[in-house]
């Protein structure tokens, strides 16, 4: 069992935590709390860099280690980073559970390192016909995110 987290975070009252866990080659769990937000559908990816140091705007691209397009978690032609989208509450919070193949916790695909990116729009899962749809969904602006650390392994021996 592999295990990561992401503390989210901005300075426009953002918050929140996502946990990740992987047994063996299984798929991903995610796990998430955010509140803060705006009610409605979030984008929600995994960005290729773990760098924050100028927000969220220096967290790269979507994870995309076999340069497909943008697309919804359930299509083939999609970037391992496509998460889809979180919803948002009334109360401007999501509490949410994701289970994923494509954003392992260890190997060369690992997601480890890379960042987790909340954003202000929905994401239109490469279907809205905008030319933003097939590289980032549409999805506005990046009102949060954080980097992933591992915080729990267990090593093969
Ligand atoms: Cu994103
Ligand atoms: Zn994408």
């Amino acid at each position: 069992m592999v295990k990561a987290v992401v503390v989210l975070g901005n300075s426009q009252g953002v918050s929140g935590t996502i946990h990740f866990t992987q047994e063996a080659d299984g798929p991903t769990t995610v796990t998430g709390n955010i509140s803060g937000l705006k009610p409605g559908l979030h984008g929600f990816h995994v960005h290729a860099l773990g760098d924050t140091t100028n927000g969220c705007m220096s967290t790269g691209p979507h994870f995309n280690p076999a340069g497909k397009e943008h697309g919804a978690p359930e299509d083939e032609n999609r970037h391992a980073g496509d998460l889809g989208n979180v919803t948002v509450g009334d109360d401007g919070t999501a509490s949410f559970t994701i289970v994923d193949k494509q954003i392992p916790l260890s190997g060369p695909h690992s997601i480890i390192g890379r960042a987790v990116v909340v954003h202000g729009d929905p994401d239109d899962l490469g279907k809205g016909g905008h030319e933003l749809s097939k590289s980032t969904g549409n999805a506005g602006g990046r009102v949060a995110c954080g980097k992933s650390v591992n915080n729990e392994k267990t090593l093969a021996i």
